[in-house]
């Protein structure tokens, strides 16, 4: 197969899917870098924040495969899923927001035709670690809120983005100047309905260490600041405040898929921190059903401030 119809039957399988992508030459990685190295340098990211995230990105990756020519981006529409948990007698339901669940089995999916597409060709993919944010807008896939979320036209922010290092040889370069929204020109409901404070009015840097999210994210042995008031918690893991009343989010923002309930008993196993291996043959197949995994060890602090306060 030429390399020009392999590009052509990524696009084409991208919107059979209806998902998104781009090719993109592998020339800019070293931008990426900078564009994250910049920011700590200036002082802009919260030093513990930037200590965590840094180790993260992989700017020059060993692959199996040797050198990396070009990197495939794809963006995939993401749901929120919605939760029941019993407590005390009544169900309480918590919402995951779109990109935390079944994670590792999309990847894999995506992996898995990527490789049938370029295998035959003597070409290979493998998972890339870079911002994908930024990547996402210099290539003109998506462009900045004012929340620091991307957003692509027909998903909101309602996406996912994964990109996969590759040696299929690309040159081209549509690099872009880094954009927000035009609608965000006239609006600042983000601002607003954040409730840490975490999106700047006169900036555009997202103060990451105020963000609920940041916080969430920690395992139980982490506790929460104390400036964090309990009634602002209203996911089981990240939070969805500044997305839920972005204009862009119109159409996507009641895109809720069913996910596992469970029992008071069960709710209690959770809320102890117990690990998958050890809860019940039923609870454990619903957690690893729905992907609820990899969060487990968040539960019992998340979940635990969120029921508490509705005793
Ligand atoms: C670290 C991280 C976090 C941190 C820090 C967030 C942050 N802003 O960096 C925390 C834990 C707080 C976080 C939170 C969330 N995250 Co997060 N996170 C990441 C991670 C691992 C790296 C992001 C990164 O590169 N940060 C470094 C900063 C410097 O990059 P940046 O935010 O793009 O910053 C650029 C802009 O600020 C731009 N810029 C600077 N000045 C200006 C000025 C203008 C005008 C413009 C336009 C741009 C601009 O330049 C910077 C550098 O290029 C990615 C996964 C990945 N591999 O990329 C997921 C990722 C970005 N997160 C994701 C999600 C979903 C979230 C949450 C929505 C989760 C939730 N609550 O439900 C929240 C959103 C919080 C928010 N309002 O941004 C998704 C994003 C999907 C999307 N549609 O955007 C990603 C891609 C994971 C995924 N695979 O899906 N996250
Ligand atoms: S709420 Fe308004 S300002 Fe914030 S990202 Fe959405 S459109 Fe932009
Ligand atoms: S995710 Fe929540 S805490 Fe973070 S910026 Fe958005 S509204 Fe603020």
């Amino acid at each position: 197969m030429s390399d020009n119809t392999i590009i052509e039957k990524f696009y084409k399988i991208l919107e059979l899917k209806g998902y998104k992508g781009k090719v993109i030459t592998a020339k800019r990685i070293p931008d990426l870098q900078i564009a994250v190295k910049t920011f700590n340098d200036e002082k802009l990211l919260d030093p513990a924040f930037y200590k965590e995230y840094e180790k993260y990105f992989e700017f020059e990756p060993k692959t199996d495969f040797g050198e990396v020519k070009s990197l495939f981006m794809i963006a995939m529409p993401q749901p929120q899923y919605k939760i029941v948990f019993t407590w005390k007698n009544k169900e309480v339901p918590l919402i995951v927001p779109p990109t935390y669940l079944h994670g590792g089995a999309l990847i894999k999916e995506s992996k898995a035709f990527l490789s049938d597409l370029l295998n035959p060709s003597g070409y290979s993919v493998e998972f890339a670690r870079l911002p994908q944010k930024t990547l996402a807008v210099r290539v003109g896939l998506a462009e900045y809120g004012r929340n620091n979320i991307t957003y692509i036209q027909g998903m909101g922010s309602f996406h996912r983005l994964f990109t996969f290092y590759s040696d299929f040889p690309y040159e081209q370069d549509n690099w872009q100047e880094l954009r927000m929204m035009d609608l965000c020109k006239e609006c600042s409901a983000c601002v607003r309905s954040c409730p840490t404070g975490a999106i700047p009015k006169d900036e555009f840097l997202l103060r990451a260490e105020r963000c609920l999210t940041f916080h969430n994210e920690h395992s139980v042995d982490v506790p929460f600041p104390d400036w964090i008031d309990p009634s602002w918690h209203n996911c089981l893991v990240g939070c969805l405040h500044c997305q839920k009343v972005c204009p862009a989010n119109e159409k996507v923002i009641n895109w809720i898929e069913p996910g596992p309930s469970f029992s008071e008993e069960e709710t209690r196993l959770l809320l102890k921190g117990m690990s998958v291996e050890n809860l019940p043959e039923e609870t454990k197949n619903k957690v690893e059903e729905h992907g609820l995994g990899y969060y487990l060890s968040v539960y019992p602090r998340n979940l635990g401030v969120i029921l508490n306060r509705k005793q």
